[in-house]
């Protein structure tokens, strides 16, 4: 046996005098009241109360930060997101306000498809510069990973450079990015009146080499009237389920088209929306271990009426996440922390609920809860540190900019400190 030397061991960072919102689901928002967290490279190595801190900790330490009694969360988590867009729909958001509904105007060949028209001309380049705003609006305001959907290409060429773009946003910036491919978003206009010849088109060339060259990290699809039907769906599911790529899906939006359930049959990560969702459904989801994803933008947008049956998915068990459906028209919304309190006051989520939505139960539907999430020893160092004492102040009101310092992976990613004045 060869002699080896002992692992020489990095150096230590500790924030210390924390409030520290772990979210472990230990008591409520894993709470620690006076605590402390070390991080060593990328990794949190110790997470509790000061006073149980170990005593080589400190020695090993590098720097130690006093947070003065701030809160500190886990990095945020964006679980439903289709950023990547070319344009904007201005005018529909004006025709709404005028009377017509989504659904007319998608009719009209306008919604979704006026964007993928808008999507389909605009190089690699310009996708990402348009897309890159909205990214870093999310960013700004503590988030560390987010989903984002393919969906505005709907033929082959345009959806991969859609992936393309969506994977060069992680690569560019700080922030880790989960792909989703959403080829069934809606009917591309050359298959008018052809749309299971488009389903066979995402079933048997899309999803094989979207798999194979592992493109995206899960498939999504729109089951709805205005979308794909069940059957539809559901060979889109198979399709995806023989290639071995997770499913998530959007479901009971508008009209219960018994999706959730089926989604929940093919093990779904999550089912998102889910106003109109049946007791079976959301039984059905609790069994699967899915994820409701809820969306209050779209709903705040769409000037809906039907709120998710949150009691129910309480009463199942049912992990519930709250992403922003940042989209280019039932939810052009760039703000996470507005998405909590509109969850709070449009959907009644206690504040620990939402917090739970934009960290534990986001990372459980991004399957990347192994590594973020909760703050936890062992876990990737994605934290915040808030201009707030207690967990429950966050997103109390709207349009602050509370996050303080954000951490991704143990380094420091974003700062809101003003730059002092430099005098006249
Ligand atoms: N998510 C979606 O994919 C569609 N609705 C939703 O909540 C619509 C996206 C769009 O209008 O562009
Ligand atoms: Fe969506």
């Amino acid at each position: 046996m060869p002699d080896t030397a002992p692992q020489a061991s990095k150096p230590i960072e500790i924030w210390t005098r924390a409030r520290i919102a772990t979210m472990t689901t230990d008591r409520p928002y894993g709470l620690i009241d006076s605590g402390a967290l070390a991080r060593e490279g990328e990794k949190i190595v110790w997470v509790g109360e000061s006073r149980d801190r170990p005593g080589d900790l400190k020695s090993r330490a590098r720097e130690i930060h006093d947070v003065e009694g701030r809160c500190i969360t886990p990095g945020l988590i964006d679980c439903h997101t289709h950023l990547v867009y070319a344009g904007n729909r201005a005018g529909e958001f004006e025709q709404r306000l005028l009377g017509a509904t989504y659904a007319d105007i998608a009719g009209q060949g306008g919604g979704i498809r006026a964007t993928v028209r808008a999507t389909r001309v605009a190089r690699a380049e310009e996708l990402f510069e348009q897309s890159l705003p909205r990214l870093r609006s999310l960013m700004s305001e503590g988030v560390t990973a987010v989903e984002i959907k393919s969906g505005y290409g709907l033929d082959v060429e345009t959806e991969l450079r859609m992936l393309s773009v969506i994977r060069r946003m992680g690569e560019t910036l700080p922030v880790t990015v989960v792909p989703t491919y959403l080829g069934a978003h809606a009917l591309p206009p050359e298959f008018e009146g052809k749309s299971d010849a488009y389903v066979d088109l995402i079933c048997t060339d899309m999803i094989p080499r979207i798999a194979r060259d592992r493109l995206a990290c899960a498939v999504d699809a729109y089951c709805e009237t205005i979308g794909f039907s069940p059957a539809q769906t559901e060979r889109i599911f198979q399709a995806a389920s023989d290639c071995r790529m997770p499913i998530r899906l959007h479901a009971e939006q508008f009209s219960d088209q018994g999706g959730a359930a089926l989604a929940a049959r093919f093990k779904a990560l999550s089912a998102d929306h889910l106003e109109y969702v049946s007791e079976a459904g959301v039984q059905a989801m609790a069994e699967a271990g899915t994820v409701a994803v809820l969306l209050p933008g779209a709903f705040y947008f769409l000037r809906e009426t039907q709120v998710p049956p949150i009691q129910t998915f309480r009463d199942k068990k049912v992990p519930m996440a709250v992403a922003t459906d940042c989209n280019p028209g039932s939810s052009p919304a760039g703000s996470l922390l507005l998405m909590l309190n509109m969850a709070r006051t449009l959907f009644r989520l206690t504040p620990e609920e939402a917090l739970a939505g934009a960290t534990r139960n986001a990372a459980r539907a991004l399957r990347i809860d192994k590594r973020s999430g909760t703050l936890e020893t062992g876990k990737n160092a994605n934290f915040v540190i808030w201009d707030i004492a207690h967990p429950a102040e966050l997103a109390c009101g709207i349009g602050y900019r509370p996050p303080r310092v954000v951490y991704r992976r143990g380094r420091k990613v974003f700062t809101s400190q003003l730059t002092p004045p430099q005098g006249d």
